[in-house]
């Protein structure tokens, strides 16, 4: 083991994530009169505009589903300042004290350290496809694989997240005690472990779409896992099912976990300000 194997470069890319609960409280919204009420919903609606015109910015409503909260805010953004003007902003949309912070995970876009290199795959194409490097076929088969990876790297980085109905986040890290130290196993052993998880994770290819942000240093956990569904059967299944995989049965913690509805502004108005 060395130390390079011990220690990865971190790439200095990506955009900032900001995942925010909101409980409503509902003794406050009730003192406002329906003018106040009517104003507060529409520069609400507006700073929800003009967030979402803000260049490389994504903003993500949800419904909440239990009383753990009411409204979860996932904001995507380049700079922590802007992420933090409009942190504090969302908080106040509805006027003082009607939101409170119940939750919030502070996070940031990463590629995976376990991607295959060109070299890597080099080797997987001259040993188990048999091409020789340098001819037409080789050339061709690793020029494809070097544009699929350059999506995926993009798609890591700077992901454009879709409006899939059910939302799913919670945070986790990998288990540190003696004898069972994620972090202490060479990376090649940690690659390969990744290599099953992710095979598990493909099977559910087009059911959930998974974001797997960084937080070592930022937030409490070392990740904090979004999951997009469009069903919750799919979120079930898929946390179930690795659960057995060696990477979670071994070394997974968990944090809390938040259910989101993604609803336009005007139903989650309906349903958290009744
Ligand atoms: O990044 C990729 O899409 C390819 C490989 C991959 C990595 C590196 C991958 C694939 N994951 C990676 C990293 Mn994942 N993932 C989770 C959970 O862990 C649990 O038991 C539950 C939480 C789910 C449901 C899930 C789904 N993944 C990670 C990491 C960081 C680990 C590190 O760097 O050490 C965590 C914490 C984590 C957790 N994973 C996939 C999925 C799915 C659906 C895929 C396939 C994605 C695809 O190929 O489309």
């Amino acid at each position: 083991m060395t130390d390079k194997n011990l220690v990865p470069v971190v790439p200095r890319e990506g955009w900032h994530v900001l995942h925010l609960f909101y409980k409503v409280e509902h003794g406050q919204w009730s003192v406002l009169n329906p003018d106040e009420q009517r104003e507060a919903m529409t520069g609400f609606t507006e700073l929800v505009a003009e967030i979402r015109e803000t260049e490389s910015t994504q903003l993500l409503i949800f419904s909440v589903v239990t009383p753990k909260a009411d409204i979860a805010f996932m904001l995507l953004t380049p700079d922590l300042h802007t992420a933090n003007i409009f942190e504090k902003r969302l908080t106040l949309a509805l006027g003082p004290d009607v939101l409170t912070p119940v939750y919030t995970y502070l996070s940031m876009t990463e590629e995976s350290e376990y991607t295959t290199s060109d070299a890597e795959y080099t080797l997987t194409l001259e040993r188990e496809q048999g091409l020789v490097a340098g001819t037409p076929e080789f050339e061709k088969a690793l020029g494809e694989f070097s544009t699929r990876m350059a999506k995926y790297r993009k798609d890591k980085l700077y992901p454009l997240l879709p409006l899939w109905e059910v939302f799913c986040f919670y945070p986790m890290a990998k288990r540190r005690i003696v004898g069972q130290n994620w972090y202490a196993l060479p990376f090649e052993e940690r690659k390969k472990l990744m290599s099953g998880h992710a095979r598990v994770g493909r099977t559910y290819h087009g059911k959930i779409l998974q974001l797997i942000t960084g937080s070592t240093g930022l937030d409490d956990a070392e990740w904090g896992v979004t999951l997009f569904a469009h069903d919750t059967f799919d979120i079930k299944a898929i946390v179930y099912e690795m659960r057995f995989d060696a990477v979670t049965a071994e070394y997974g913690e968990f944090g809390e976990f938040f259910i989101g509805l993604s609803v336009p502004l005007d139903e989650l108005f309906r349903r958290v300000l009744p």
